[in-house]
């Protein structure tokens, strides 16, 4: 049976993982996987996850299971945190998901279950696990023009002309804050007029906000999302905890959905409840653990939220620092773009032979898309990668 299976194509973000670890160059720089970096390269555990995980230690009685969609402090707690009080929480399903991968999954997984004619309309480009989970659930993709290459910036105008296009029941495809992997985002106005043309439409919109806190603010880069689901129908919500809390590898995201009228609610909370149990009955429990831990305890809560941003000041001073030294070196404006991107990832907007340049001669790696993760930068090396970008004439 098993000769019967073909090779699967690499993921290229976590192959180029490993082509950097196998560099032996002491200088090389690691602008790839979508990891936060400190100034000396390292991924912290975050003071208070680690305050909290002791606490736990200290505290935890059993590891008995919790439920199938896993401890509703925890749903509560981030509903908190990434709808506010948004809408009304009676509107409000929501299951614990390994990961924001695993809410992703089940998300299309749900809109399969719901409508089985659903097209999925996506960012081009978008995240590349979209494509590929889409792909194996055998869902339809159609791309809506996002990034423009000239100004690296968003083709706002393209982007509506595709939303547009879509039918009722279909499902398009947002990233709530930091899209990757562009940088570029929309602005207030801008998703006003999104979600417009998607309700002219009768499409459902599906966030996937993994980088809440990496941008504008824990609540600034929530707005949209709340802006979304004030004024959508429905909405579904994947929200991915790896990032903002640093907690990568406990595997720990949220599916929510919200709908106006509450009256599904029910189902909807029984169908999430129930595609848990199909495909890995309870979600994991350590992580959302944690984050429950964090977002209930008032101290431990304020010093989760000043590291965070520290993170996020941290990228945005390297962010701006690259656009400063870029427009001195190139006597141009043309980089400004830099500046303006929000979150872990800027894309250059360059062929995949200038990133190969940048790695060979250089030693610097970025996905072959041109996308660069600003965390893997440190005040040292910004210079460097500004001089290198130069060199290879992007
Ligand atoms: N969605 C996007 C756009 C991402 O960049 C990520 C990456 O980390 C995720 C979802 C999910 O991450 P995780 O499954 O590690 O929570
Ligand atoms: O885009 C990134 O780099 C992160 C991390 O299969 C990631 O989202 C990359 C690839 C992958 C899962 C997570």
């Amino acid at each position: 049976m098993f000769d019967t299976l073909k090779a699967q194509p690499a993921d290229k973000i976590l192959a180029l993982m490993q082509a950097f670890k196998d560099d032996p160059r002491e200088d090389k720089i690691d602008l790839g996987v979508g990891v936060y970096k400190d100034a000396h390269g390292n991924t912290p555990i975050m003071r208070a996850v680690k305050a909290a995980e002791k606490r736990l230690w200290e505290e935890e009685t059993t590891k008995a299971y919790t439920g199938l969609a896993g401890d509703p402090l925890f749903s509560e707690r981030m509903i908190s945190l990434v709808l506010g009080d948004a809408v009304s929480r009676e509107t409000v399903s929501a299951v614990a998901t390994p990961g924001g991968t695993g809410a992703v999954r089940q998300g299309f997984d749900l809109v399969k279950m719901a409508n089985p004619d659903a097209v999925v309309h996506v960012s081009d480009p978008t995240w590349p696990n979209h494509l590929s989970i889409l792909k194996h659930m055998g869902l339809p993709v159609v791309p809506y023009r996002y990034f423009d290459s000239e100004t690296g910036g968003v083709d706002f105008t393209g982007m509506i002309a595709d939303i547009a296009q879509s039918k009722p029941g279909d499902i398009v495809l947002l990233h709530g804050c930091c899209h990757n992997p562009t940088g570029a985002n929309l602005t207030q106005g801008q998703w006003t007029q999104v979600i417009e043309t998607i309700n002219s439409v009768g499409a459902v919109p599906m966030i996937d906000l993994a980088y809440q806190g990496f941008g504008d603010g824990l609540e600034a880069d929530a707005g949209p999302t709340r802006q979304v689901a004030k004024s959508c129908p429905e909405t579904i919500i994947a929200a991915s905890c790896s990032k903002n809390f640093g907690i990568y590898r406990e595997r720990t995201g949220i599916l929510m959905t919200v709908a106006q009228d509450s009256g599904t609610r029910t189902v909807t909370q029984g169908t999430l409840a129930y595609l848990n149990r199909q495909n890995y009955s309870f979600p994991p429990d350590h992580g959302a653990r944690l984050v429950l831990m964090v977002l209930g305890d008032e101290g431990l809560r304020a010093d989760w939220e000043a590291e965070l941003e520290e993170v996020r000041t941290g990228m945005l001073e390297l962010r701006q620092m690259l656009a400063d030294e870029l427009r001195t070196l190139s006597g141009s404006d043309r980089f400004a773009f830099l500046g303006q991107h929000r979150g872990m990832f800027s894309r250059l907007g360059c062929s995949p032979e200038k990133v190969e340049k940048l790695r060979a001669e250089h030693g610097i790696y970025m996905v072959g898309d041109s996308r660069m993760n600003i965390a893997g930068l440190n005040r040292d090396t910004v210079p460097r990668l500004a001089k290198a970008i130069i060199d290879v004439g992007i």
